[in-house]
């Protein structure tokens, strides 16, 4: 069996990669996932400027998964483009994802302007669902100021572009998004960031210091509900517009279960963090032991086909 994959007009040889946060917060990082069996890699969420981030203790793994309130740490938009235009040169056969966010509706519009006005040439996922910066909410979960967004941002930007989205829990929520999300040119969205601010206690205690415990839930605690989030949008959204699985896979078989449920590419991050890159080979192993086990070439003989009663 193969794993290979597409995003728009964009070939992956597997369809694994890494969930934004995890292993790419710079070179060396990145450079490990490059390396690895991940079909392609994404980079931390940058913004404009450099940030510190949250106090730390900021992620904690627990038994079924995991916490974090890292609070957007990253280096900066131009050290993620400066790696991502070099990469273009040595892997000219690969495509990277750029992963952004403005710590305001300007700087993500300044953010995509100097996308557009580069040279980048892979796809770029704008982060809508960030449950972790004091005072600032998850904008997808505002869906009147997602739709202004999403139309200022295609009146200027014409390359590749997909969003990270925030788990919704309602029927008429996930109508009302995808009404939104099909009225744009999108090449993807990628369901779903963590379950936002969770609370884990350990020996009476909180296990992360900033706000006072609470944190982005990932993990195998999230895994239905990431599915339920790639199937309401597989079954409501555009065809052109495709789906990027992100929860709860920690095997083979989690990944299966997403492509089921409409999924074209899937991303790991917990595990990731708990295992490192050699999860990848691990796990794109145990998904092709059930393709041939069940007769299945191509991602595409079951992509979307999860059985109803
Ligand atoms: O950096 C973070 O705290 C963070 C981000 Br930007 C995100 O999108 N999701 C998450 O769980 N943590």
């Amino acid at each position: 069996a193969t794993t290979k994959t597409h995003i728009g007009n964009f070939e992956f040889e597997n369809c694994f990669m890494n969930a934004a946060g995890v292993y790419c917060y710079d070179r060396n990082e990145l450079g490990q996932v490059l390396n690895s069996q991940a079909g392609t890699f994404v980079t931390k969420t940058a913004t404009l400027q450099s940030r510190s981030g949250n106090p730390e203790p900021r992620y904690h793994d627990t038994v079924l998964g995991s916490i974090n309130s890292m609070g957007l740490p990253n280096l900066g938009f131009d050290y993620y483009l400066d790696y991502l235009l070099e990469l273009q040169k040595t892997h000219p056969d690969r495509t990277f994802f750029f992963s952004l966010v403005g710590m305001s509706t300007e700087d993500t519009h300044a953010l995509l302007k100097k996308v557009q006005e580069s040279d980048f040439n892979g796809i770029t996922e704008l982060n809508l669902s960030c449950p972790n910066v004091p005072g600032k909410p998850q904008i997808a979960y505002d869906l009147e100021t997602t739709e202004k967004l999403l139309t200022d941002i295609f009146s200027y930007f014409k390359k590749p572009l997909g969003v990270k989205l925030p788990p919704y829990f309602d029927i008429v929520h996930f109508d009302q998004a995808a009404t939104v999300f099909n009225k744009f040119p999108l090449t993807f969205i990628n369901c779903v960031n963590s379950i936002g601010n969770g609370l884990v206690i350990e020996d009476e205690s909180v296990v992360i210091k900033p706000k006072n415990g609470f944190g982005g839930i990932g993990g195998e605690y999230i895994k239905p509900t990431a599915l339920a989030n790639v199937h309401a949008f597989y079954q409501r959204l555009n065809p052109s517009i495709q789906i990027i699985g992100t929860g709860g896979v920690l095997t083979g078989q989690d990944a299966f279960e997403h492509i089921l449920c409409g999924a074209s590419m899937v991303q790991i991050g917990t595990t990731l963090h708990k295992e490192g890159p050699a999860a990848f080979e691990r796990i794109t192993n145990e998904l092709k032991a059930i393709m041939d086990k069940k007769g299945y070439k191509t991602i595409e003989d079951f992509k979307g086909k999860v059985k109803y009663l």
